[in-house]
């Protein structure tokens, strides 16, 4: 059996990995290796996690076509921003508190955002800048200016290229690597995206399908080529990855979390791969660290009907907290819009998201007052310095830190972070507090690694624990910080379903809400939410996030008319409970051509108008653009009261609002789309309301 070497970041290391990875009969012993044989990170690796926050930019011709994934056979002449400013792009990332940035300069459609000089199918033939501008070049000089790291990210599938599939695309590929590598300073991670062929037009005039498999690529040619040019630049992908997908696209790691992987023959065959991905091994041989890549808006690319869809700034706290606190490095995507310019609505979001970051980790409650103390191995001091480079090491495979404040501290974030140039090895560990009179065991997690972060209800403590309860080897804990985080500035969700079923969401983990219905203002006193709880008819419901030190969060109010409990919609089916259940991911859909959907409320009502909700997926369907309002008594006769055009609703399908000339009076309600977005011809929608 041959042991492994630990320094994956070099070439004579990923060529062995290769070439180990092909050799029959090889298995993974890795468990029987004494600890100091651990796998341990390059320092490229190394310095890698510690920028812990990066961007990608997605820009290029699917910005023009409005899609995710182009056939190659696009026009240059489609790609002309009107208002391009990379150094915008920076800027935003910069004060978003992003440490580096990778473009796409290709994607898989093939059109390069630089002049390569081995096609045509680049800006040099496009109207921006009259074909002499280079996105790559102006990206590249923002970068340097504001101080950024420049990462590229080159797609190894091509649907332009003629030869791709044929050996000639592999130095076609290599080529273009050279220019990436060569003329634009210094990259510190190169991106080879994994999706690997598939429809496109190669060079012909129709479409075709081609499935490559990933050894069709020169791996061992195309790392010597980043080597040698660029010998700090990280790879992501191919055979020579020196980092890992994180297994999805929507900003998580697992919360059990290692560095560590098996090579890629020996992952376990009962467990997709995506999931292994997702919490890496245990028993892994080499050091391949995740990266969290994940999107402000659905898509990668910016698509103006997604402009409402831009991910909320809780979601972006949890995205950070389940990524760069769960022992990953976070990747996230901004998407240019067709001027070349990041949409207010994104920079506002991602420099609010840093924000919050910022105040949450504002004032470390661990400092030179309190006094520590550790049941075994060095000085405990070490672990509590903030200094990433010093650390605590206990004696054997398990371990306890204490930290004594010297006075109460109410805690609601815990941070930790392993020395992981020596490896990582904690498998469990646990957290308590002095609650005066004695520990009280408050968080327990499983692993560490470079950085892991709690996030709980506040507690109130005098002292704190951590009690590393087992390892792979001796651990070696070089940060423990603690924080108390401000409230979430966010009102809660309120929602009701048809037959009266209120639900509050608190987007705050760590706060209780507290909610009225007699149209007073939530303090404390009022109602503690647990749970969802039965409220039908004519209600205001107002709800506020707590924390248990009195901290408040935005008051959320929502005014409820009428019980729908009655209402029946058109040709029962539980599908029609969709257009009523208070949920805005579930919708409606007519049936086969059907345009209108009509609702029987049971008895006549008087309202002054409705409000509709279209279809929220991702690719919303039945989007009604023309519409007509008609009411009844009996069902049968019909009389108009309204009838008009949605303005903008495809790029912007949110709440529409149609008032009336006056209130009606009626017991039945038929909503019409005289005619759908983009001549579909089958009625969705997500919620429809009156308003009394
Ligand atoms: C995926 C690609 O197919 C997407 O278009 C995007 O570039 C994402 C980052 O990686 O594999």
């Amino acid at each position: 059996m041959k042991k492994i070497t630990h320094n994956p970041g070099s070439i004579v290391f990923s060529l062995f990995l290769a070439a180990l990875m092909l050799a029959p009969g090889f298995t993974n012993k890795l468990t029987a290796l004494p600890p100091e044989d651990l796998p341990k990170p390059s320092t490229l690796q190394v310095d890698w996690q510690k920028l812990e926050t990066i961007a990608f930019i997605h820009f290029s011709v699917n910005t023009f076509t409005d899609s995710e994934w182009g056939y190659g056979n696009e026009s240059p002449e489609l790609f002309d921003p009107t208002q391009l400013d990379c150094r915008q792009w920076v800027k935003i990332c910069k004060d978003a508190g992003l440490k580096g940035v990778i473009l796409t300069a290709k994607h898989h459609d093939g059109f390069c955002l630089w002049p390569s000089k081995y096609t045509g199918h680049s800006v040099k033939n496009s109207p921006w800048k009259h074909g002499e501008g280079d996105v790559v070049r102006e990206f590249s000089d923002a970068c340097k200016e504001l101080g950024l790291k420049i990462g590229l990210y080159l797609s190894p599938w091509d649907c332009n290229h003629a030869e791709y599939g044929k050996p000639g695309y592999n130095e076609y590929f290599k080529s273009q690597l050279r220019e990436l590598l060569t003329n634009y300073g210094e990259i510190f991670e190169i991106w080879f995206d994994g999706a690997n062929g598939g429809r496109g037009y190669y060079g012909t005039d129709s479409l075709h399908v081609r499935k490559i498999p990933g050894d069709y690529y020169d791996w061992d040619g195309i790392g010597k080529i980043v080597k040698e040019l660029q010998p700090n630049c990280i790879i992501h992908g191919g055979a020579l990855a020196e980092i890992r997908w994180v297994g999805n696209e929507e900003g998580y790691a697992g919360e059990t979390h290692w560095s560590m992987f098996r090579p890629w023959d020996q992952l376990d065959k009962n467990i997709s791969s995506r999931i292994q991905m997702n919490t890496g091994h245990e028993d892994g041989s080499f050091w391949l660290p995740s990266e969290t890549d994940v999107s402000v808006r659905p898509g990668w690319y910016y698509h103006a009907s997604e402009d409402h869809q831009v991910k909320s700034l809780p979601q972006l706290m949890d995205i950070y907290y389940e990524s760069v606190g769960r022992n990953s490095l976070l990747l996230l995507n901004l998407s240019p819009d067709k001027r070349g310019l990041i949409h207010p609505l994104d920079s506002a979001r991602v420099l609010a998201w840093r924000e919050e970051l910022d105040r949450d980790f504002e004032k470390n409650l661990v400092n030179d007052s309190c006094r520590f103390s550790s049941g075994n191995g060095t000085h405990a001091r070490d672990a509590f310095d903030s200094n990433f480079d010093s650390y605590w090491q206990a004696s054997g495979n398990f371990g306890q830190l204490e930290v004594d404040f010297g006075k109460e501290q109410e805690i609601n974030r815990l941070l930790l972070q392993e020395f992981i140039p020596e490896g990582q090895k904690v498998r469990s560990f646990a957290a308590d507090y002095w609650n005066g009179s004695g520990w009280k065991e408050f968080q327990k997690g499983t692993t560490i690694g470079y950085k892991r972060i709690l996030r709980f209800q506040a507690v109130k403590a005098t002292k704190m624990r951590i009690r590393i309860e087992d390892a792979l080897a001796p651990p070696m804990i070089s940060t423990v910080e603690v924080y108390h985080a401000p409230i979430l500035p966010v009102p809660p969700g309120i929602t009701r379903e048809q037959h009266g079923l209120v639900r509050i969401i608190s987007p705050d983990k760590d706060a209780d809400v507290y909610y009225t219905t007699d149209g007073s203002v939530p303090s404390q006193t009022a109602k503690k939410y647990a749970g969802p709880f039965m409220m039908d008819g004519k209600v205001t419901i107002k709800a506020v996030m707590i924390s248990s030190s009195g901290a408040q969060g935005e008051m959320a109010e929502k005014q409820f008319v009428f019980s729908k409990a009655d209402w029946r919609v058109g040709g029962e089916t539980v599908e029609i409970t969709k257009l009523l259940d208070g949920n805005q991911a579930t919708s409606w859909f007519g049936g086969g051509d059907q345009k209108e959907v009509v609702i029987d409320f049971g008895k006549p009502l008087s309202f002054s108008g409705i409000s509709m909700l279209p279809d929220q997926s991702r690719h919303p369907k039945g989007i009604p653009l023309n519409y007509a309002v008609l009411i009844s008594n009996d069902g049968k006769t019909w009389e108009k009261v309204v009838s008009g055009e949605f303005q903008n609703i495809m790029n912007n399908p949110n709440w529409r609002k149609i008032m009336f000339f006056q209130p009606v009076n009626s017991r039945f309600l038929k909503f019409e789309a005289t005619s759908l977005v983009n001549g579909q011809k089958q009625l969705g929608l997500a919620e429809l309301e009156l308003t009394d």
